[in-house]
Parts: structure tokens; C-alpha cells; sequence
């Protein structure tokens, strides 16, 4: 069967010290990790590394528990009740599971529950990607709905369960009090419908259906989540008044009669290997349900039984998860497509005769390079395995067959914009069009210049850029500053208000701060952070334009390439005049954030919170010194805090903080913040 077992990271060679580091900064990653997931709803990686990292980190504290902090992340059931809604205390906890990976920790549990349990029997059912959610009834009437949080404490979100049609709002029966658990998600229809919808405004999307649905869940606006078409699986009885359910098959036929929809399917087993082989039934399901799993639940049917396992501080013993690994699935190579971007870098991406894969339909993938190509022997025709990296982006695994006659790959040796012939700098694998006015680069540089972390012009997006491209208005970036209100009307579907919203809002952009147009401008090498080191050091685009190479090298965290790119961009002549332009449009070319002292400006802009008792300094003394480096002072920890400083029994501050995946820091560390 394709069970997968997970190989963790050689600790053989690490002494006690180095054990120590990784699990801290397994810790610090977690943390990341969950406010990505929990309060962002935009997760950087896929649940299966979330869970190996947490892996590896339970491994290492259970040989080493005197590593074990109490704020660890395993210390916790995960998840955060956001300020956004008013809280609902869980009387019944909403347990999480205890995860698995292989079949041979599910004969583990299997062997556990046996030391207590004669004959157990078991129900296998898929474990639904969602958001497990409480809803509660009073005489058959739903009154509140609340999302799980931390398993003790929730939200509530009972309007916006209100819109999910597949949530019962009357029972068939008045039953006098139920509480129901179940997962809100969305199908893979609804969502591919909501992308499309999304991609047409030229909004954001969401990565998959889970963010879909956490998206839509907690959104305080009811109307948006009921456009968003979520449903419900309600798979347990939290809380019941007036009749005794003595099984988890007796109570879901219960609540079928109800009128909730239940999952869809489950499996009675009697031993651990026809539980194995009903993992791996669902596993194979896995790409042809309406909506995605990311593994099976294993569940004890007799709640007799459940009582007699109990739970652990975090789990029921009762139930374990499988989870999957990562789907992978064969498809066909259509074609090789090649795509220039912003600096003329020819990048192939594959185009695949379309397949589902982790809930979405995947047609392209990037290829990278010619050097990625030809090291996985990559051809047209060929069937390749796909997967999703971090369950979000599509990327080739492995070629499984040639088609018969086909040949090897070869790059394009002139762009397929502009004809041009391209060339590859210094033993980069990069291939770039040598032609600098390259259409197919110009807009991809627009692109850049309007997106959100650099001039950030609102209802601007690719689509638009086309089309004002296509008629010929714009040929520039600043050409977007010489267009009129007529000239927007011109395009297909352009109404007055859309026409007004975007000249509002390309007029707004000439506001921005420096370092966001020093990053519009597309310079090799310059990201954010180096935008914002110039904007900050320089403080005019003036002053940067004429930086000596020995002047911007001296930025610390500025490498060398940088700093030549830097001096380079702006010896051009087009550079020169692209400058004057930009002043003589109006756009905004200074720093626009307070300079102070530079020894005094060490916290400006970052908020504080202080919590417990620090070793040397008064809380008074600190919040001195924060105010004295240009930083605030805040009695209680929010997303906005960027540190909080701990000391000794630091309390609900330090746990929340924890939590929001806040840096956390101690006495000395704060020191050596201004100190520096
Ligand atoms: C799911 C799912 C989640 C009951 C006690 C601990 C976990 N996502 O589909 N949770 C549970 O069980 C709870 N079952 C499921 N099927």
C-alpha cells in the first residue's frame, strides 16, 4: 500500500547544544507557520510540512524533555480565538487528533487502544480540509455558531454559518439542546468558480479551498461569506438533551434524521489491517471527490469505549489521523510555452492537459530553466508526474514516459516577443532578450510598477495593463500618469465610476513613499527590503541616482552585486530621463517617514508590549528607554505588536504572543537592540 514513512532528520551527529538550536528554531518557524495559517489565512507551506516540522520538533522533545519550554507550540492545540469575534467558550473541548503517517503508527494506536479494549471496532472516515466549526441548537432551533479557536475557546461566527445552505437552520425534531462539530469547507467547484470570479475583478485569489473557506468564514461582512458557498459535514454530537446516543454510526444516522448532511461515506473495521486498507481506499479517492481530504480519521465506535480510552492532555485516545502525503498524478505535456519577464529572463512553463490536483485544476507549471529541463530529461509529449508543492504550486516531478519520436528540449535562441536574440550572462543557466524595449518585458515591468508592494494602484491589474497596451495608451509605466478619464472609458466594459475609481487611485499612487517607487522601478537585484535600506539612507531618488558604488556599498546588508546594480541603473541615460519624468509627472521622490537621530530612530515605528519581570530594568525603565529609540508602548499584545519583551512568569501576554507568531524577546536580547 502507499503508506509513506517519513524520514526524519539526523539528530545522530548533533550535540546537546545544536539539538537545542533546532528545536528552538523549529519553534520560532511553527509559530510563523501558524500565524500564516491561523490568522492570515494565507499559509506558506503545506499542512504535510507544517506537520513535519511539528514532528520533528514532539521527536526531539520526547528524548530530550528537559528541552520542553512551556509555550512550546506541541504544549497547545493550535489555532487562536482572532479580536476580530466575540468569544465562545467550548464547555465540550473540541479536541484536535493525534496525527499519523504510517501504517505502522496506526498499528501503534491500534495496539494502545487494545490494552484496554478487548474488541475494539472502528469507523474509517475521510478527514474533510476544512474548518471544524460548533454549532448549536435550542427546541431545533439554531442560535449559535462559533469556529473551534484554540479547542476551548472559539468565535463566534453565527451569521456567517447562517449562509451555509447545508447547515440546517430548524431540526426535524425540537430536540431541547444539541451541539453539533462538523468542517465548513468549500467544494472544488464552488472555488474554482470563486477564482474565476476573483481573477475577472482582478482580485486576489485564494491558494486552495481550505484558505477559501477560512477566508469566507471569518469574514464579518455575512454577505460576502453567503457569496462564497461553503458547506458543511457534521460529524459528532458535542452536546445532547433529550435522547442517549450510545455509538458514533447511531448518532450520525441520528443526525442524518435531523437533517444534517453528515460525511459522505465511512467504514466499519474490526482489525488494524482492514483499517490500513480502508486509508488507502479513501487515499485513493483522493483527486475524485467533490471536495479535498487531507487524510483519514480513525475513530472508536462504541462511545462506551471513547470513555474507558479518555484523553491526553491535547487528544482523545479514541481517534487518530492519517495523513496523506502530498498527491501526485500523471499527466500529459501539451507544450512548452516560454514567457519573459520583467529583466527578459526566458522562463519555459509546461502546459499539461488539465488534471485536479490538491483541489484545483492545474494546466501549466514553471520549468525554471533550460538546466532544470534537460537534468529531469523533460519532452513535449511527454507523461510527467505532477504535484504541488507546498499544496499550492504545481510543479514536475518526474518524466514517467517519452512519447515515441519525441526529442530532447531546446530553448529558444531569439525572444519569442520581439524576435531578438538572447543571451546568457557570466555561466548563468538564465537565458534574457538583449532588447531592452522587449514589449513582452515592458509589461511585465508595469505590471511590477502598479502591484501591491510597490506603487500598489488599486483595480490595476493585468488584465487592464493589456488592454490599455493593446490601444496603445500606455508604453511606459508613466504613461499610466498621462492617462485620461476618456482614454480609460475607451476600454470594453469601462463604465465612468471604474473609469474614476482608477484615475483616483493612479493619482494616489503619486503619493507613495520612496522606497516603494525605487522598487517599482524594477532594478536588478533591488527587492523591498533593499528599496527600503536606499530609500532610508539616501532619503530623495536624487540622492540615490548620483550614490557612489563605495556610498551604497556601505549599507549594511548591501551586498556588492547590488550596489553595482544600483550605480549601474542609474549611469543610463534612459535612467536620467526616466527620473526627470517622474519628477516632472509629480510622483513623490522622498522619504516620506520621519528621520530622527539615528541612534534614537532604533524602535521607530515598532510597538512593544513588556510582560513579567524582567532581571534588571523596571518595567517603567523599559517603557523609558522603548519611548527615548522612537518606539510605543502597548499594554496588550495585537497582530500590531512587533515585540514583546518577557521576563520572568510572563503570562497571557507571552502565551497570545506566542500565538500571533510575535518575536519574542528577553532582557539581553532587548539590549542588544539599541545597544547596537
Ligand atoms: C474532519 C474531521 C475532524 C472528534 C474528536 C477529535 C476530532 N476534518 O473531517 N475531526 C474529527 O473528529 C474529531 N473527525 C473528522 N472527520
Amino acid at each position: 500500500m502507499g503508506i509513506f514513512v517519513h524520514i526524519l532528520s539526523s539528530r545522530k551527529n548533533m550535540d546537546i547544544n545544536e539539538i537545542k538550536a533546532r528545536a528552538e528554531e523549529l519553534r520560532s518557524q511553527i509559530l510563523y507557520h501558524n500565524n500564516r495559517y491561523y490568522n492570515e489565512d494565507s499559509p506558506e507551506i503545506s499542512d504535510y510540512e507544517y506537520d513535519m516540522l511539528l514532528r520533528e520538533l514532539e521527536q526531539i522533545e520526547s528524548e530530550h524533555p528537559e528541552l520542553i519550554t512551556p509555550d512550546s507550540p506541541t504544549q497547545r492545540v493550535g489555532g487562536d480565538a482572532a479580536e476580530k469575534f466575540s468569544p465562545v467558550p467550548h464547555k465540550v473541548p473540541m479536541e484536535s487528533l493525534h496525527d499519523s503517517f504510517s501504517a505502522e503508527e496506526i498499528r501503534e494506536f491500534d495496539e494502545r487502544v487494545r490494552q484496554i479494549i478487548d474488541k475494539p471496532q472502528y469507523v474509517v472516515e475521510p478527514k474533510i480540509d476544512g474548518l471544524s466549526v460548533s454549532a448549536e441548537y435550542r427546541n431545533g432551533i439554531f442560535v449559535r455558531g462559533s469556529t473551534r479557536g484554540d479547542g476551548k475557546v472559539g468565535e463566534d461566527i453565527t451569521d456567517n454559518l447562517k449562509t451555509i445552505l447545508s447547515l440546517p437552520m430548524t431540526l426535524s425534531r425540537p430536540v431541547p439542546y444539541l451541539e453539533v462539530r462538523g468542517e465548513v469547507y468549500m467544494s472544488i467547484e464552488s472555488f474554482e468558480e470563486l477564482t474565476a470570479r476573483q481573477e475577472e475583478n482582478d482580485e486576489k485569489t485564494f491558494k486552495n479551498p481550505r484558505n477559501a473557506a477560512a477566508g469566507s468564514l471569518r469574514q464579518k461582512k455575512a454577505k460576502v461569506t453567503k457569496e462564497r458557498k461553503l458547506d458543511i459535514f457534521v460529524f459528532n454530537v458535542q452536546q445532547i438533551e433529550g435522547k442517549e446516543l450510545t455509538s458514533h454510526k447511531e448518532s450520525l444516522d441520528y443526525l442524518k434524521e435531523l437533517g444534517f448532511t453528515t460525511l459522505p461515506f465511512y467504514y466499519v473495521c474490526n482489525t488494524a489491517d482492514e483499517v490500513l486498507e480502508k486509508i488507502d481506499e479513501i487515499g485513493n479517492m483522493r483527486g475524485n471527490l467533490a471536495f479535498q481530504i487531507d487524510g483519514a480519521v480513525v475513530k472508536i465506535d462504541n462511545f462506551a469505549h471513547r470513555q474507558a480510552l479518555g484523553s491526553t492532555s491535547k487528544f482523545p485516545k479514541w481517534a487518530e489521523a492519517y495523513k496523506y502525503p502530498p498527491e501526485e498524478k500523471e499527466t500529459e505535456l501539451l507544450d512548452i510555452e516560454i514567457n519573459v519577464g520583467r529583466t527578459g529572463v526566458l522562463t519555459p512553463t509546461a502546459i499539461f492537459a488539465p488534471i485536479t490536483l490538491a483541489g484545483t485544476t492545474v494546466s501549466r507549471a514553471t520549468l525554471h530553466n533550460e538546466e532544470f529541463i534537460t537534468e529531469k530529461g523533460i519532452r513535449i509529449g511527454d507523461t510527467v508526474v505532477l504535484r504541488k508543492a507546498g499544496e499550492i504550486i504545481p510543479e514536475v516531478v518526474s518524466v514517467s514516459s517519452h512519447k515515441e519520436g519525441s526529442a530532447p528540449y531546446t530553448m529558444p535562441r531569439i525572444c519569442p516577443s520581439c524576435g531578438s536574440p538572447v543571451s546568457s550572462e557570466n555561466g548563468e543557466s538564465a537565458l534574457r532578450c538583449t532588447n531592452t524595449d522587449c514589449p513582452a518585458q515592458l509589461m511585465r515591468h508595469m505590471i511590477h510598477f502598479v502591484s501591491r508592494d510597490a506603487m500598489d494602484i488599486d483595480g490595476l491589474g493585468e488584465k487592464i495593463l493589456h488592454a490599455l497596451a493593446r490601444e496603445e495608451l500606455i508604453h511606459s509605466p508613466l504613461d499610466l500618469y498621462r492617462l485620461k478619464r476618456e482614454d480609460i472609458l475607451r476600454l470594453e466594459n469601462k463604465k465612468d465610476k471604474s473609469a474614476d475609481n482608477l484615475i483616483n487611485a493612479i493619482e494616489k499612487s503619486k503619493g507613495s513613499d520612496l522606497y516603494r517607487l525605487v522598487f517599482a522601478l524594477g532594478i536588478r537585484h533591488i527587492g523591498q527590503r533593499a528599496a527600503k535600506l536606499l530609500s532610508d539612507k539616501f532619503r530623495t531618488l536624487d540622492d540615490i541616482a548620483n550614490a557612489s558604488l563605495e556610498e551604497i556599498s556601505s549599507i549594511e546588508g548591501f551586498g556588492d552585486i547590488m550596489a553595482q546594480s544600483v550605480v549601474s541603473y542609474f549611469s543610463m541615460e534612459q535612467s536620467k530621463f526616466l527620473v526627470n519624468e517622474i519628477k516632472e509627472l509629480g510622483l513623490n521622490t522622498n522619504n516620506l517617514t520621519e528621520k530622527s537621530n539615528a541612534e534614537e530612530n532604533a524602535f521607530t515605528g515598532k510597538t512593544f508590549v513588556i510582560t513579567g519581570t524582567l532581571p534588571t530594568y523596571k518595567r517603567s525603565e523599559a517603557s523609558a528607554i522603548i519611548e527615548k529609540f522612537g518606539g510605543k508602548v502597548s499594554g496588550s499584545v495585537s497582530k500590531k505588536t512587533d515585540f514583546v519583551l518577557a521576563g520572568e512568569e510572563a503570562g497571557s501576554k507571552l502565551t497570545k504572543a506566542q500565538q500571533l507568531g510575535i518575536t519574542i524577546i528577553d532582557e539581553a536580547q532587548f539590549r542588544a537592540m539599541f545597544e547596537e
